[in-house]
């Protein structure tokens, strides 16, 4: 959705880049030697602001992110958890531990800043995922420079500014909005950045893999969230009622623009009609309009590209495919709006390419053929998200045991991944892990430092 207001954003220059990277590399010595209590404490005050601050927050998420509602309310709980979950977690895991060995000799081990942290974070999730990047880095006493999506600038200039009240030196933490290929590049290829950490796509990733391989000095951790071709299965033994539900938010839910969202869903055919027409049902009572009306269920996508790359793949689906149905709402005349979809398809390998949008792929199997969509889901090399409904605990486990996937999810929605609860993040072509909102993320963002000393 474009702001009902004038907006100006001042992308940096590479000059910019040039002064935060020398103001930051000056501000790491203060930071490292400040507690780990008192960071600590900055991130639960920050947690208290964002949440003081919700209706401002809300308001840019939903007219700069075009974000739903109750999307806009998940995505501020979700950016606070990350502030008190890393905070309680720092306390925890950043306390040096004295190791077992012989008598006479003390061994210790302890966790140490690397030192400036690039954040580049995707306009997906402009708050949660830009805030838990950046705290988790602060907490572990490393600098940031922060790199938003060109998408969101707004949402993360506010967020920037709450962190700064929250106690974080202005020099420690630095926003760098603008183009990736001016910010982004010239911030990875500088030897004084000590870690990357990214979420976006798996094309970008790459690049930024390369550009760090090329690098001379220190090889430097490299945390990458990238996509998923998540699929559903669905066997013959689940609860249509439940599986419908399901399907609608995990496909649905933030205009499919998660990389958590269900792309393909495995139907067994003996429950495929039946699930497939209460589907189009529950699809028929969808909204599609304005994300700041409580009565919408589905608003806009992020700008032009992603709604010709939806077209586009509509176009190619009608050639290729079955359509279940579409969202009728007239969608507002402004806008990035495109009607949420569902069509069946034949085989996954009609599927090239990660589809981030409100769109639905449904394929029937015979239960003799389990194995093979299996095999298939594994061929997209993707391991991301897997949901499985299934009143069979022995065909839970036979999934289980075979997927590598990093959240999978059974008989409930495969979004939403709750921070400490769910720790979130894929393998393969979906990610390096560690996982956001889990207990070893702050460890990578570390050195580990062993002392032995000869007591006798
Ligand atoms: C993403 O879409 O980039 O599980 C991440 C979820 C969120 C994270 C999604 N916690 O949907």
């Amino acid at each position: 959705m474009s702001a009902p207001f004038p907006v100006i954003v001042c992308g940096a220059t590479t000059d910019d880049v040039e002064n935060a990277l020398a103001e930051t590399w000056n501000a790491k010595t203060v930071w490292e030697k400040t507690s780990v209590d008192e960071r600590a404490n900055c991130l639960e005050r920050a947690a208290n602001l964002f949440e003081e601050n919700m209706p401002e927050l809300i308001t840019l998420l939903c007219m700069e992110g075009g974000k739903q509602l109750l999307d806009c309310v998940s995505e501020i709980r979700e950016a606070v958890d990350f502030c008190r979950y890393y905070a309680a977690r720092a306390r925890k895991d950043l306390q040096p531990a004295t190791l077992q060995g012989p008598t006479g000799e003390l061994n210790q081990l302890s966790l140490h800043p690397r030192g400036i942290m690039v954040c580049i974070s995707p306009w997906n999730f402009p708050l949660a995922i830009f805030t838990g990047q950046i705290v988790a880095a602060l907490v572990a006493g490393n600098c940031v420079i922060a790199k938003p999506a060109e998408q969101t600038p707004l949402i993360a200039t506010k967020a920037i500014q709450l962190l700064h009240s929250a106690g974080i030196p202005a020099n420690v933490l630095q926003l760098l909005p603008g183009r990736g290929e001016i910010v982004g590049a010239k911030l990875v290829a500088d030897t004084r950045t000590a870690g990357v950490m990214f979420t976006g796509s798996t094309e970008t990733a790459r690049l930024i893999n390369q550009t760090l391989a090329n690098r001379p000095g220190p090889i430097i951790p490299f945390i990458a969230e990238t996509g998923g071709q998540n699929a559903m299965i669905v066997d013959s033994s689940a609860l249509a009622e439940q599986v419908v539900s399901d399907v609608i938010s995990s496909a649905f839910n933030s205009a499919g623009q998660r990389c958590s969202a269900l792309r393909v869903l495995f139907l067994q055919e003996d429950i495929a009609p039946r699930v497939i027409e209460m589907l189009q049902g529950a699809m028929r009572e969808m909204s599609l309009g304005d994300p700041a009306l409580l009565a919408t269920d589905v608003g806009p996508v992020i700008d032009q590209d992603a709604l010709n790359m939806l077209n586009n793949h509509f176009n190619d689906m009608q050639k290729n495919a079955t359509l279940i149905y579409q969202v009728e709402t007239p969608p507002p005349a402004n806008g990035y709006f495109f009607p949420p979809c569902a069509f069946e398809l034949k085989n996954v390998s009609l599927l090239k390419k990660e589809i981030f949008g409100p769109f639905l792929h449904i394929i029937r199997y015979a239960e003799k053929d389990l194995d093979t969509i299996l095999e298939q889901i594994i061929q997209t090399g993707y391991g991301l998200t897997l949901g499985v409904h299934s009143r069979i605990d022995a065909t839970v486990k036979y999934i289980q045991e075979r997927m590598p996937v990093g959240n999978m999810y059974v008989n409930r929605n495969i979004i939403g991944a709750v921070v400490g609860v769910q720790p979130f993040g894929g393998e393969q072509l979906s990610g390096t892990g560690p996982k956001a909102g889990g207990p070893h993320y702050l460890h990578r963002l570390c050195v580990e430092r062993a002392i032995s000393i000869n007591t006798t």
